[in-house]
């Protein structure tokens, strides 16, 4: 989003000139250690995951795994689409430990085993990123409703709020000069988004655990949703009962609604939503435009939870 968000400045004019030389000189330095990168994504420490079936599989061929673990939007380790593999080298997510808190009746914290223990399901869902390009995904991963059920919500309790992890000494994105956003990343959803069967915290893509450039080692996946609702390796979850603030809506909230149900019909104010282009279909540029469909396809699942309410204003 930063290449539409700062047209006009250059990384190179808003970082001092003595910075970004060094900047490139010691990538240059990594670059000659050309395994590196691909052990910083996280390819190394991939392990197959136990998986049966589950519903709402489409029909369609997901994309390649090189494309879906080279092609990321993960601010944490730059702007860039390739800097989520390329940089996440320090990034540990072993151990980990997902909190949940507010509002429920017994507030949890979540290891990677424990997670690692709910059923595991093969979720092969279509993702559509607000910057109008998509791919089709094999999650592995469980519906949240699972968990929340575990930590017993509250009467009280109408959203859920998402918290990314905060760790500068991992995360190149998030001390450098240039910081696009405010950590950590924070998302949100209602309750009854939250608690939608198509809903899923996952865990891995292509049958093993998720490389660190997709969230690893647990994101959240709302398939009708723009991308950006999808937050990464989170590890905090808190009951509330007001509608939180969201990353992407506090920075710029004429271009990024809380909803950000994928809509054909309202456009982004720079752009059109009214199609895509699926990545690995004839390259990113020129490739041929698929038509964006309402509720990215799911309509006939979602589109009930949101009777009455204004969808024209619903980015
Ligand atoms: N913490 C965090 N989560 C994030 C982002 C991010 O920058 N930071 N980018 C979002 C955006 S814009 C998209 S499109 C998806 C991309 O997921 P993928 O790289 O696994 O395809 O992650 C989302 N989750
Ligand atoms: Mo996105």
């Amino acid at each position: 989003m930063a290449s539409y968000r700062y047209p006009k400045v250059a990384a190179s004019e808003i970082t001092p000139r003595s910075v970004w030389l060094d900047r490139r000189r010691f990538l240059a330095g990594v670059g000659t250690a050309a395994a590196l990168p691909l052990i910083g994504g996280g390819v190394a420490h991939a392990a197959a995951l136990k998986t049966t079936p589950g519903p709402f599989t489409i029909d369609e061929e997901p994309t390649a795994k090189s494309d879906v673990t080279s092609y990321n939007n993960f601010y944490e380790f730059g702007t860039g689409k390739a800097d989520p593999s390329a940089n996440s080298g320090d990034f540990r997510p072993e151990p980990w430990t997902l909190e949940v808190d507010g509002l429920v009746g017994k507030p949890q914290k979540f290891d990677l085993d424990s997670l690692h223990a709910f059923p595991l399901e093969d979720r092969t869902y279509r993702m559509r990123c607000v910057e109008a390009w998509s791919m089709v995904i094999p999650w592995v991963g469980f519906p949240l409703a699972a968990l929340l059920d575990r930590v017993e919500p509250l009467g009280s309790a109408k959203y859920v709020a998402f918290e990314t992890v905060v760790r500068p000494e991992e995360m190149p994105g998030q001390r450098g000069l240039f910081q696009p956003l405010e950590w950590p990343y924070v998302e949100g959803l209602r309750l009854d988004e939250a608690r939608h069967p198509l809903t899923i915290l996952s865990v891995g893509l292509y049958g093993e655990t998720l490389p660190k450039q997709n969230g690893a080692p647990v994101r959240l996946v709302v398939p009708w949703k723009y991308g950006f609702k999808g937050i990464k390796s989170i590890v905090r979850m808190t009951l509330v009962e007001e509608e939180p603030v969201t990353s992407w809506s506090r920075l710029a909230p004429q271009e990024y609604g809380f909803y950000a149900n994928v809509n054909p019909e309202v456009d982004h104010p720079r752009w059109s939503q009214a199609s895509e282009t699926r990545v690995g279909e004839g390259g990113f540029f020129n490739a041929a435009r698929r038509p964006t469909l309402p509720f990215n396809g799911y309509a006939d699942e979602v589109a009930s939870l949101y009777a009455g309410m204004d969808l024209r204003k619903n980015y």
